[in-house]
């Protein structure tokens, strides 16, 4: 289980109100005993945007959030834990201030061709593959591609010297300790096509040049962890993580969302037939990466339109599937907020540690726009709460974390009676039968073994079991 980390919400070291790696040292341990084993870091590399995938150095650490050696000490207290951790690093672009782009547009070589500049005006008609933007951006009479617009002009692998280039950058951050990295915007290396001159995904070029910077960083440190972000179909995902060996799963958390914030079974059902295809084969050379939310989506009670039974009920189905689960920071405290186009970026607000908004390490960067002081949300208030929504997150943390070999599990069959979900899951140890419950009424499990909760409650009613309301549990078979 991995949690994404966004450094700048988490936990201050320095008394500027914005989070670093100092203070998120200082709070591995809440993060160990969460019950994962690996941090994504998302962009720490020096920048000047909040988000940090406009990069301006890929050598530094963005002074706001520390320096190497303090990047070094949190590596190695997260390793002393026995966390690995996993570097977020944006290569399809930089800050137009990188001093690259900045010679770029004097001409001066070969930074000149480490962007792509409009040579033929039919360019200008492109548009960008999902939602029609304007590709090109003017920096002082000179056009650029900018396919995530005008703050991150994109760099042009056309140019052997810059693939060169981002080997350096990858040997470099393996060698300060990095376990791997999540590689950002993987299907967009090459995504415009010069001979056409209009937004076209070029899939095998962008397979060609992960195979060799994952072979690169294999070949210095073996056991090195890739997960791709490739948001897109099943079919454009599986490409990509037969490379990396973890691929982020967007289908499933989409479609895992749609059935359980509308209580549908047969879709969720479905969704598990057809999204996590793969995992019905034992034999796969890569992994699901398992996830509901992330820092470009909405929180979750929030897509469960604030109602947290539904938000924990995703969460159990989540954990009890076969492959790596990724959790995003505050989703176990139930914090809420909305993904829109206008970058209000709720969900991006500071972890709430404290009760009414102020205490040691509580980042200040942002207004608690959305998860408001003494709204019983905060960690403080909740660890204090026996049956609080965190513990209840927590709970289902350890049920997987206790439950490690469905990380490699096969499915050997997903049925339903009714609003009754039950999945039969094979690992190479053991077998299990999960159940989850999407009705407004408990319902009657048939269960042989011994049966566990996972989230919710059984109950018996003569010689009867029952999986309450928007329930799960597990019946380890063998
Ligand atoms: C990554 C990061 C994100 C970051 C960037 C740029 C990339 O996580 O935080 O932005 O460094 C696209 C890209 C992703 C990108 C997201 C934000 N994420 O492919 O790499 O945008 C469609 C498209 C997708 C698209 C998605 C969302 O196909 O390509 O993602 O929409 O816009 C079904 C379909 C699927 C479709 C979905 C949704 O699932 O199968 O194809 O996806 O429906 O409709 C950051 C900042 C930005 C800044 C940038 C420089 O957040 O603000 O501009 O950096």
């Amino acid at each position: 289980m991995f949690y994404e980390l966004y450094l700048r919400s988490f936990y201050d070291g320095n008394g500027d109100g914005i989070g670093d790696l100092v203070g998120a040292e200082r709070k591995l341990d809440y993060l160990a005993d969460l019950g994962i084993d690996g941090i994504w870091l998302l962009p720490i590399l020096q920048s000047p945007s909040y988000h940090g995938y406009s990069v301006t150095d890929f050598f530094n650490v963005n002074p706001i959030y520390g320096n190497i050696k303090e990047l070094r000490s949190f590596l190695a207290s997260a390793h002393k834990l026995g966390l690995k951790v996993i570097l977020d690093l944006p290569v399809n672009h930089t800050s137009p201030n990188h001093e690259w782009f900045l010679k770029a547009l004097d001409g001066d070589k070969p930074y000149r061709d480490w962007y792509l500049f409009l040579k033929n005006k039919e360019w200008l008609k492109a548009r960008r593959h999902w939602d029609g933007e304007k590709v090109w951006t003017d920096y002082s009479g000179q056009l650029a591609y900018t396919l995530f617009g005008p703050g991150s002009p994109d760099l042009n692998y056309e140019s052997p010297s810059l693939w060169q280039q981002m080997k350096e950058v990858l040997t470099f951050w393996l060698s300060v300790g990095f376990d791997g990295f999540r590689f950002d915007a993987a299907k967009h290396i090459f995504d415009f096509s010069l001979e056409k001159g209009i937004c076209e995904y070029q899939h095998s070029r962008n397979l060609a040049f992960w195979k060799e910077m994952t072979s690169h960083c294999r070949s210095i440190s073996p056991n090195s962890i890739f997960v791709s972000e490739v948001w897109d179909d099943a079919r454009i995902v599986d490409l990509y993580s037969a490379i990396f060996g973890i691929g982020f799963n967007f289908p499933l958390a989409e479609d895992l969302k749609a059935s359980i914030s509308t209580r549908n079974p047969e879709l969720l059902v479905k969704s598990l037939k057809t999204d996590l295809n793969r995992c019905f084969r034992s034999k796969r050379s890569y992994e699901s990466g398992l996830f509901l939310t992330n820092h470009d989506m909405s929180r979750l009670v929030s897509a469960m339109n604030g109602d947290k039974e539904l938000s924990l009920l995703a969460m159990s189905i989540l954990l009890s599937l076969p492959g790596v689960p990724f959790l995003y920071y505050g989703e176990e405290l139930g914090m809420e907020g909305i993904y829109d186009m206008y970058f209000n970026e709720e969900q991006l607000e500071p972890f709430l540690w404290f009760e009414n908004g102020y205490g040691p390490g509580q980042t200040e960067w942002k207004a608690l726009g959305k998860n408001h002081p003494h709204s019983g949300r905060s960690f403080e208030a909740q660890k204090m709460i026996k049956d609080s929504y965190f513990k209840r997150f927590k709970a289902i943390m350890e049920f997987r974390k206790l439950n490690h070999w469905l990380r490699l599990a096969t499915i050997k069959s997903v049925k339903r009676k009714e609003d009754l979900v039950m999945i039969k899951v094979v690992g190479e140890s053991k077998t299990a039968n999960v159940f989850h419950n999407l009705g407004k009424e408990r319902v009657p499990v048939e269960a042989e073994k011994g049966i566990q909760v996972i989230n919710g409650s059984i109950t018996r009613y003569r010689n009867r079991r029952y999986l309450g309301a928007l329930s799960s549990a597990i019946e380890v078979t063998s």
